[in-house]
This record gives structure tokens, C-alpha cells and sequence, in this order.
């Protein structure tokens, strides 16, 4: 849903804008440094990117699913890891304090992330828990009016910037499933929580995960999203089902980008005495691309309209985050292809995407797990 055609217009105006004339031309310098230049993340908060999904109430946009889902891809058109900075506070970052946080909370942390003076990050992952989330081992024992938590979050994004963790923990001690587990809002001052060395990652350089250790870690009882112990598994997936959608759109808004690239190389490269874009072979390829591009973009607004209408988008989440994920891969596999020789090489734009792209099937839930949740939602939906 659309609120307001006009200013929604603008905003996504004023977005090409800045990917094109800032942040594109910016890419190799964050690709060689492993960061977001300063200046950067300056302008991305006055222009309050921050807080593009954040409830208006609580300082920032409040975008419907359908307009987080146009901004995510017209935002993505640009290296991903420029997204990464602000996307945990519009995504996993904050999502369980808009959800499932009490008022008081809300109010505490909210607006400093609609502002982006604080960075939220989402920690859920273990060493030994990755796509079975519900048998993590971080434990939380009760103690007076605290908490103390102790525990290890592996890749996590952000947790090198960020301010606070959404972080999973499990309460109960007696269970091994997702019923023990609980969601804290814990500070990143905390004492006895440390960061480890970011992680050295295949592509999104710039994009930032470390783990995040915690001994002893004191986080006081108000801190539990909700003040409710045993919700946190159901937070957490709440939280990726809405985020889902979003890794769909920023996959369409990189193969936007990637198949530009490719057709703008289709028409400039001459080989045997014309542009290869001429060639049928090269055609196909960029037709399946767009054909592909098409086709994801398309479901993903769907469900994102659905979404806003208030139905259950648990399948559609899923099948957009598989399609779309899956898509970019391929789609920036032909770019390289069309490029040849060219594409294999740090300079190119594409050989950079083709790394970068290749964590959408990874993070968030694999292709596998979306499988898994698209087959289990069918069957549940047809022995109702
Ligand atoms: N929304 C709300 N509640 C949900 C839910 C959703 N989308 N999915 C599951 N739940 C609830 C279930 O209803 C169940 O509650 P009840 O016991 O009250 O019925 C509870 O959560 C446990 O669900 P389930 O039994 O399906 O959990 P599983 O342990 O089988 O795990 C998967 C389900 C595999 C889907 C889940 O662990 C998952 O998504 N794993 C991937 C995690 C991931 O994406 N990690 C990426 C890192 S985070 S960036």
C-alpha cells in the first residue's frame, strides 16, 4: 500500500539520487577499506534512512511492506553492504521492539534508532545453531532483577557498530526446543559483552559480522522483550518473516544493477564486427535475466500488498526470499558471463555483485530452510 503517491514519489526520487551520485561512485573505496565512509553514514542519517520502517510515532517513516519494498530496491541498486548499515534498524534490528516490545521499551529505544544514533543488530545465531535456531545454548538465568547471560552469537551483522542486540537466550533451562527461549534487548556497553574480530567474509566487504561473546553478562529484567519469558523463538520468526521480504527486494534491486551492467557491456564490447548484444547467445541471456527479474520483483510486491492487508505472509515471505535469492544468483552468473574475461576481474562491478549476492541464500534462512517452511505451511494450510 501506497499512502501518499507524492511524497512517496519524492522519497524515491531523492533515493536514485543519492545511490547514483553518492554511493555508487563510492563502491571500490568501501570494497577496499571494509567500511562505510563516515560522511556517507552522516548524510544516510539526515536524510533519515535509518528509520524508513520505523512507526512515524516513534520518529521515523513508519513505510508500509510495499513501500519499505520499493525503497529496499531502489536502495540496493548500489553495492549491498551501503543497505547493510541502515538495514538492521530497518529490519531484524529493531523489528522485535516494534513487534512484541512494551511500551516503555519502545519509547527507551526506538527513536535513537529511527534517528540512527544507535545501530541494532539481531542475534540469534551459535556456533552450534545456525538453520535449527530453536536449539540455541546462549543461556539467561534469572537472578533477582537480572538476568545474567552467557553465551556466543556467531556472524552476526552489525555487531561491530551497533548500540544494542535483539538477542536470543534461552530462559529455561530444563528445555532443548524453541519454548525455552527468550528475547532481551541488551546494550552493547554491558559489562563482560565483548566483539570479536570482524569476520573475513567471501563478499560485502564493508557489511560488517563479528561474533558477539558474552560472560556474565548482567542485563536487567526489563530488558526481556515483552516482559515475557518463552516468546523469543516466536519474536525472532515474526522478525524474518517480515525481514524475508525484504532480502527479496534487495536481491531484485541488485539484479537491477547487475543486469544494467551486463546490457550496458552488451552494447559497448565489439567482438567479429559488432556489439555482442547483437549476438543471440548473449540475448538469451539477458532475457532470461530479465525475464527472471520480472517475475521475482513482481511476486515480491505481492506479497508485500498482501502483507498489508493484514494476511499471514509466513509462505509468500519464504517463497519470495527462495525465488528472488536464487534469482540474483544467476542473474549475476550470466553478467559475468557476458563480460567474459572482464568479469572475472576485481575492477569490474559485476565480479564485486557476483561475491556480494551470494550471501542472499545464506543469511536470513537458507534456500533449503525457505523450502522447508514454504512445504510446511502448504501442508498445514490444506489439512485445516
Ligand atoms: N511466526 C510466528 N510463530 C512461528 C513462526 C512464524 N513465522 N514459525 C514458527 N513459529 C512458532 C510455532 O508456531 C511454534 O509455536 P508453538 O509451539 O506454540 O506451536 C514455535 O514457533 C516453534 O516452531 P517450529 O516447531 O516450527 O520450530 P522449528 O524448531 O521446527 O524451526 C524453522 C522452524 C526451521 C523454520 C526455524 O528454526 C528457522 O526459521 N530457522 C532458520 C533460522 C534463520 O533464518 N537463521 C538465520 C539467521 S538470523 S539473520
Amino acid at each position: 500500500m501506497i499512502r501518499d503517491p507524492e511524497s512517496f514519489k519524492l522519497l524515491i526520487e531523492t533515493i536514485e539520487r543519492f545511490v547514483r551520485e553518492r554511493l555508487i561512485p563510492r563502491e571500490e573505496e568501501v570494497a577496499d577499506t571494509d567500511a562505510i565512509p563516515a560522511d556517507i553514514v552522516e548524510e544516510m542519517r539526515r536524510m533519515g534512512l535509518f528509520g524508513l520502517t520505523i512507526p512515524e510515532e516513534y520518529g521515523g517513516l513508519g513505510l508500509t511492506m510495499e513501500e519499505e519494498v520499493l525503497a529496499a530496491i531502489a536502495l540496493t541498486r548500489a553495492a549491498p553492504a551501503f543497505r547493510s548499515i541502515m538495514g538492521t534498524n530497518n529490519g531484524i534490528g529493531s523489528l522485535g521492539l516494534v513487534f512484541d516490545g512494551t511500551e516503555a521499551q519502545k519509547q527507551k529505544y526506538l527513536p535513537r534508532l529511527a534517528s540512527g544514533e544507535l545501530i541494532g543488530s539481531f542475534a540469534l545465531t551459535e556456533p552450534g545453531s545456525g538453520s535449527d535456531a530453536g536449539s540455541l545454548t546462549t543461556s539467561a538465568r534469572r537472578n533477582g532483577d537480572h538476568y545474567v547471560i552467557n553465551g556466543t552469537k556467531r556472524y552476526i551483522t552489525n555487531a561491530p557498530q551497533a548500540g544494542i542486540f535483539t538477542l536470543m537466550a534461552r530462559t529455561d533451562a530444563q528445555s532443548k526446543d524453541a519454548s525455552g527461549v527468550s528475547a532481551f534487548i541488551v546494550e552493547r556497553a554491558t559489562p563482560g559483552l565483548s566483539i570479536g574480530k570482524p569476520d573475513r567474509k567471501m563478499g560485502q566487504r564493508g557489511a560488517q559480522s563479528a561474533d558477539v561473546i558474552l560472560e556474565n553478562v548482567r542485563v536487567p529484567a526489563e530488558n526481556v522483550i515483552g516482559g515475557v519469558e518463552g516468546m523469543g523463538f516466536k519474536t525472532a520468526m515474526k522478525v524474518l518473516d517480515k525481514a524475508r521480504i525484504n532480502i527479496a527486494a534487495v536481491s531484485v534491486g541488485a539484479a537491477i544493477r547487475i543486469l544494467d551492467e551486463a546490457l550496458q557491456y552488451a552494447i559497448d564490447r565489439r567482438q567479429f564486427g559488432q556489439p555482442i548484444g547483437e549476438f543471440q547467445l548473449v540475448q538469451a541471456m539477458l532475457a532470461d535475466s530479465q525475464t527472471e527479474l520480472y517475475a521475482a520483483r513482481s511476486m515480491t510486491l505481492d506479497a508485500a500488498r498482501r502483507r498489508d492487508d493484514g494476511e499471514s505472509v509466513t509462505m509468500e515471505a519464504a517463497c519470495c526470499k527462495l525465488y528472488a535469492s536464487e534469482m540474483v544468483g544467476r542473474v549475476a552468473d550470466r553478467a559475468v558471463q557476458i563480460h567474459g574475461g572482464a568479469g572475472y576481474m576485481q575492477a569490474s562491478a559485476v565480479e564485486r555483485f557476483y561475491r556480494d549476492v551470494r550471501l542472499f541464500r545464506l543469511y536470513e534462512g537458507t534456500s533449503q530452510i525457505q523450502q522447508l517452511v514454504i512445504a510446511r505451511q502448504m501442508l498445514r494450510r490444506a489439512r485445516r
